[in-house]
């Protein structure tokens, strides 16, 4: 391993831009959580609050060639992968300038030029989704690696360890991101797994692995950068634990009854936007009007986001079975 690969990178600016994109995720979600009351967006909304550090501080240290795959609470992820808010927001609109036609939704967000492979409505659905691209890449010797985000609740489904098993018996590039926020949607993780130490369980498949505290983007970041590189440069799969904590609720639909607020509560003390700001200004690295700065850019681009999901378009009838079967191949490629 070469010092590059495992040193955090601490520089102000780069510190700046982890919490500007921790805050640019952060408020997109608040909107979409008032959106979603003013029925602009339907369906089901699962938001990321709480859990910002995991997608900021992976998805940036890996390449544009790489792959990712995600669960449906993935609009951090897609945002930070570079998909466009503006066909972000108009995907959860359901218009057919969305990033999935419109056809998907808040869970289904999928960005083919990004190399973002969604967004997946079924709990562990995408660990085997990433397992094949990583096998094709692996086949024409791609040197990609493919980063697949999922939670808790995915590593109690036969997916996940079918998954695990062949990525290390076959030698295949996957980064598994285990964003374990203790509960799948209102069972506690230790109610469903004999074993809450997840990381744990990638050594049984002999898949080196490592938890990380996932409300810390500098460590996040720090274990990010080893992992990513030890599996390109060895080719086979790692395990990353980011110990972390949703602080709304599963989704729109949750009373939250099965934890109290006093447990919220601490957690909202870890909160890593807030942990960041406090470091930063503690060490006198932000000025209040640099974060209002922040501030203004993320509010301006949520609003030119909403104002196009606003102005996008909604399918005519005619396309209705569209996407349904593969389309017909045009007589003139015959
Ligand atoms: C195969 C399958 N079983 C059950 C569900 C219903 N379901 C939706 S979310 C969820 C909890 C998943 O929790 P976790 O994987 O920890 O992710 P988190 O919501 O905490 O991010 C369940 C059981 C589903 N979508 N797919």
């Amino acid at each position: 391993m070469t010092i590059a690969a495992d040193k955090p990178r601490l520089s102000r600016e780069h510190m700046l831009e982890l919490l500007r994109q921790m805050i640019r995720i952060r408020r997109f979600e608040d909107k979409c959580a008032e959106l979603y009351t003013q029925e602009k967006i339907r369906g089901f909304l699962h938001l990321y609050d709480g859990e910002e550090a995991v997608a900021v501080g992976v998805i940036p240290v890996l390449e544009s060639r790489d792959r990712i795959v995600a669960t449906y609470r993935e609009h951090g992820q897609a945002l930070v992968r570079g998909v466009p808010m503006t066909a972000a927001l108009a995907e959860m609109f359901g218009k057919q300038e969305g990033c999935s036609h419109g056809r998907g939704g808040s869970m289904h967000l999928f960005d083919r030029a990004k190399n973002f492979y969604g967004g997946n409505a079924i709990v562990g659905g995408g660990l085997p989704l990433a397992v094949g691209l990583a096998l094709a890449d692996h086949m024409r010797g791609a040197g990609i690696v493919t980063a697949c985000f999922f939670g808790d609740g995915a590593v109690a489904e036969g997916e996940f360890h079918e998954s695990l098993n062949l990525a290390a018996l076959w030698g295949l590039p996957v980064l598994f991101v285990c964003e374990n926020n203790l509960y799948a949607m209102g069972t506690a993780l230790a109610l469903s797994e004999s074993e809450t130490d997840l990381q744990r369980k990638a050594a049984c498949y002999r898949i080196a692995a490592e938890a990380v505290d996932g409300m810390d983007v500098v460590a996040v970041e720090a274990a990010a950068r080893r992992a990513v590189h030890q599996v390109r440069e060895t080719g086979k799969p790692y395990f990353l634990e980011c110990r972390t904590y949703r602080l709304r609720a599963h989704s729109m639909f949750d009373a939250q009854l099965y934890r109290d607020k006093a447990e919220v509560e601490t957690w909202r003390q870890k909160d890593p936007i807030l942990r960041l700001t406090t470091w930063l200004e503690s060490n006198h690295l932000i000025h209040a009007d640099e974060l209002a700065r922040i501030e203004a850019g993320v509010a301006a681009e949520i609003a030119d986001a909403v104002a196009f999901a606003e102005a996008a378009s909604w399918e005519p009838i005619g396309q209705l079975t569209r996407f349904t079967y593969a389309e017909p191949v045009a007589t003139a490629n015959r």
